[in-house]
């Protein structure tokens, strides 16, 4: 049997949050239905090249119209909780003004149904679908989409916060910032390094902005940010190794926890910024609002690897003149994603991040990775790596536990196979298994073991 190691779940507290994530764009499809319009995703996967495949998320698992059956499957899961994102373009077609009734409509019906099936909504405002006409007008680079962020979270909060406790302002910035308006790899595919570093600020801006409003209305709901993080070691003892990995943990950690946490961005990374002549477009009062206090950080753990200063062919600045930055591998299995499976760097971020920013709670909001994987005749999915992927994986936080981190919870990503974004329909995430010709939707292998490891979760603490 997989997984089944005593100390898979050992230290886990009574109460330990069990759930399975989503987010909007990768599975609702009816993308020009009720009223929504496009987001800058439906925008970059119409540019050829972009995506593979030339997939798009006009159908994707059809969400939007089997909602109440998807349900039906989160429920067999037995999981507590549901984490799921709201689409800006369905609420506000055209970024800012009154709320769609039509829009909000599907997220009301969402959230009753998953109440009426005893699992607690997770809602996160943004998983990466800014309506096209924000970007338009300048997207996070520009200061007035924070304040058009915190205009949008409130009415999904008035519309849904009597019944909704756990609010996520935003879904990995660091994606936003550095893969979409940096490295061009994500919508709305821009590669501007200084345009990346004002995305940074004016997403915490709109975040704090946010919160303080969210807050204010109803001090007693769960607020959280999910940032997607690891330990970015050096790759030997060099200088230039250890410089490359401070700055590297400076733009993946420090730039949004220092802020939040102690509402201060990190020196040594405006030093870095001041010598690629950027300068982050901070005002009076900024700080104040971004380190508006929050209840829960929300932890997305993928894999880990190793920093190294100097480039293959020995130099140490790029072709721009900045300093070379190169990812080194461990030289571990690697899953369908080409990531390598580093378990311990699991445990040894969250116990760096329990150190360095103590008194802060925190949920694993996603963790998971893609293999090929398809039924066989008698459709059954026997998805043996995603298993061990997640009982590794789940035992790497309950060490973290063990070494006295605060970890809350665990949701897999993903409840199904979706549109994993640039990879098209061809990378699978699931615990359930999608056929996207058919919509018929198969649990794998792992989704059952995930349901007895939460079962025998439960067990331990009765
Ligand atoms: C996350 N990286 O994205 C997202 O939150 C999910 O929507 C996505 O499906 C999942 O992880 C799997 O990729 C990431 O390059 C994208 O380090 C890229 C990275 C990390 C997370």
């Amino acid at each position: 049997e997989i997984g089944a190691g005593p100390e898979l779940l050992a230290g886990l507290p009574a109460g330990f949050r069990w759930g399975v994530a989503t987010s909007s764009y990768q599975i609702e499809g009816a993308a020009t239905e009720d009223g929504r319009t496009p987001s800058i995703w439906d925008t970059y996967c119409r540019v050829p090249g972009m995506v593979h495949n030339g997939d798009n998320g006009d159908v994707a698992c059809d969400h939007y119209h089997r909602m109440p059956e998807d349900v039906q499957l989160i429920k067999s899961l037995e999981v507590d909780t549901y984490r799921f994102s709201v689409a800006w373009p369905r609420i506000q077609p055209h970024g800012g003004g009154p709320v769609n009734p039509k829009g909000i409509g599907f997220y009301d019906r969402l959230v009753d149904e998953l109440l009426a099936g005893g699992i607690d909504p997770w809602l996160t405002l943004y998983h990466w679908d800014l309506p096209q006409e924000l970007e338009d007008a300048g997207g996070w680079p520009a200061r007035d989409t924070a304040y058009r962020f915190a205009d949008y979270a409130m009415l999904v909060f008035d519309a849904l916060h009597d019944r909704v406790r756990h609010w996520t302002t935003l879904n990995e910035p660091w994606c936003s910032a550095m893969l979409g308006y940096h490295q061009g790899r994500q919508a709305p595919g821009r590669q501007d390094f200084g345009a990346a570093m004002h995305a940074v600020h004016h997403l915490l801006l709109g975040h704090g902005l946010a919160t303080q409003r969210m807050r204010a209305a109803d001090p007693d709901a769960d607020f959280c940010i999910t940032l997607n993080m690891s330990q970015h070691e050096p790759a030997t003892d060099s200088l230039a190794d250890r410089e490359a990995a401070r700055r590297e943990d400076g733009l993946a950690v420090r730039i949004y926890l220092d802020p939040l946490v102690h509402g201060r961005y990190p020196a040594d990374v405006v030093e870095d910024l001041a010598a690629r002549n950027v300068v982050l477009p901070v005002q009076d009062g900024d700080l104040e609002i971004i380190s508006t206090p929050i209840d829960t950080l929300g932890v997305n753990y993928y894999f880990t690897s190793l920093t190294s200063g100097v480039a293959e062919d020995g130099s140490t600045v790029d072709s721009d003149g900045n300093p070379v930055s190169r990812e080194v591998r461990l030289g571990r299995r690697v899953t369908e994603m080409d990531w390598e499976i580093v378990p311990e760097g699991f445990t040894a971020l969250l116990t760096r991040l329990a150190r360095d920013y103590p008194g802060l709670p925190m949920v694993i909001t996603e963790n998971g990775s893609a293999w090929a994987d398809e039924p066989d005749e008698q459709g059954f999915v026997k998805d043996n790596d995603r298993t061990e992927y997640f009982a590794d994986h789940i035992a790497a936080v309950s060490a973290a536990v063990r070494a006295g981190a605060d970890v809350r919870g665990y949701f897999a990503w993903s409840l199904m196979d979706n549109l994993e974004w640039s990879y098209g329909y061809a990378k699978r995430f699931g615990l359930v298994h999608v056929d996207f010709e058919t919509q018929v939707r198969t649990p794998k292998a792992s989704a059952y073991w995930y349901r007895d490891t939460i079962r025998r979760a439960r067990a331990a603490h009765e």
